[in-house]
């Protein structure tokens, strides 16, 4: 592949090159618009991370549309249900009978992959190791983004600038504090996620409530699973040598699921936080937000990449409707509406992370964890209400 040459003016400037800045910069050279993603890593750094794993059927139809679903097809597992369990009682979600749909289980580290190689094929504006310092002149008909490229300070000038950056990125704080305002909450817990090249304890997600934490049983592949385990929030990796991380978890899951399990050293170890943050508007003049730059889910309910996905669908268009037919009500409406489902998947993450965590351990709250499941074992309009929202219906 030729040298890249980072360009001095682009019609849309991306902030980022995870999975929002990737599908964006894919969406927006199909429709012919100039675009450049800046991203600070190194491309071995993204494609390393280890992050979601469960896309709804919105986001597979998306990619496909972007045309990087080709390895998802061959590879991706398709899972009509999931389970909950509380101790040893086990209710399965059967997707397909409540909804009419099915969840697609592939790596966010995959689907990284698969954008990154679409890139690379159509030889993209796509620098790595260009980290994005400042936004200049967001309220401006041409705002720049200053960015570091090959020990140089440069400067790139935009029609806009889509921040897609994270939530240590820069663009969000872009944004003048009396410009915005954020929402958040913390769990007073995180995850620790294990990778291991084991074949997974279940054909489908077990989602476990326990007296002593949650626990979550997923997977990549038929011969790779990931696990989690709810820990205290000031807990480092380092304080769960692998047998710990085991017996904690066996611990925590049905006897009969615990029995099953097959352990194997672990391939990486992580601890994730558990918050819930949302930044509103999702623009400043020329800068618009899209995905984790713009709000944070805990990871329970798979929403975090999901929701970043439907930002950059809505972004997309919006952006190809105001620069290729001058048509400016999408851009004018894109942050209600992307915060409409934002805080929808917000609403559900909250819910089911209390559902199923100890958190700070309060018995009140044990207590009407009980009732909640036991509501939802009842009810089969409580089933289809959880499924609906799991399946990224509502
Ligand atoms: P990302 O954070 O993925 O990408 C932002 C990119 O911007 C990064 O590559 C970063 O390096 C780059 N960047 C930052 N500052 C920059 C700068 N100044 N200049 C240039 N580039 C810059 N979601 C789930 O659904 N399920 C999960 O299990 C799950 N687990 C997670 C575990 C962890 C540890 C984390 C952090 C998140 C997890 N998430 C999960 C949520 C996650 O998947 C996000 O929703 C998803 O990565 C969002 O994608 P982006 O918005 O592209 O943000
Ligand atoms: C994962 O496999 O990483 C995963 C699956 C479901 C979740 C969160 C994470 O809710």
């Amino acid at each position: 592949m030729s040298e890249l040459t980072l360009p001095d003016r682009v019609q849309v400037g991306i902030v980022g090159a995870g999975p929002a800045g990737l599908l964006l910069g894919l969406l927006l050279a199909e429709a012919g618009i100039s675009c450049v993603m800046l991203e600070r890593q190194s491309r071995a750094h993204v494609e390393g991370r280890i992050r979601a794993g469960v896309l709804e059927p919105g986001s597979v139809d998306l990619l496909a549309r972007a045309g990087v679903a080709a390895r998802l097809a061959r590879e991706s597992l398709r899972h009509a249900g999931a389970e909950i369990a509380f101790g040893e009682r086990r209710l399965r979600l059967d997707f397909e009978q409540l909804t009419g749909q099915h969840v697609t289980v592939y790596g966010q580290t995959e689907l990284t992959r698969d954008l990154i190689a679409a890139h690379l094929a159509r030889e993209s504006a796509l620098f790595f190791e260009a980290p994005v310092e400042a936004l200049h002149d967001l309220d401006a008909a041409h705002p720049q983004i200053e960015c570091l490229w090959q020990g140089e300070q440069r400067r790139v000038v935009c029609d806009f600038i889509a921040g897609c950056d994270g939530y240590h990125g820069v663009a969000r704080a872009s944004i003048p504090a009396q410009a915005r305002r954020e929402f958040s909450t913390r769990y007073p817990a995180g995850w620790l996620g294990l990778l291991c090249d084991t074949p997974p304890v279940a054909n489908e997600l077990i989602y476990a409530r326990h007296a002593r934490g949650f626990a979550l049983c997923s997977m990549r592949s038929p011969t790779r699973s990931r696990y989690y385990i709810e820990v205290a929030e000031d807990e480092a990796v380092s304080d769960w040598p692998e047998s710990r991380f085991w017996e904690e978890l066996a611990r925590r899951l049905p006897a009969e699921v615990a029995n099953a399990l097959v352990t194997g050293p672990a391939l990486e170890m992580s601890i994730a936080p558990l918050r819930s943050v949302v930044s509103e508007p999702l623009r400043h003049g020329r800068l618009l937000l899209a995905g984790d730059a713009a709000h944070i889910v805990p990871p329970t309910g798979a929403k975090g990449l999901n929701l970043a996905l439907r930002d950059v669908a809505r972004l997309a268009s919006a952006l190809q409707a105001f620069l290729r037919a001058d048509h400016e009500a999408p851009l004018r409406d894109y942050s209600a509406a992307a915060l409409a489902e934002v805080w929808q998947a917000v609403r559900f993450s909250w819910w089911f992370t209390h559902l199923t965590h100890r958190l700070a351990g309060d018995e009140f709250a044990a207590r009407l964890q009980e009732a909640e499941f036991a509501q939802l074992c009842a009810s089969r309009a409580a089933q289809q209400a959880l499924a609906e929202q799991y399946v990224g219906l509502r």
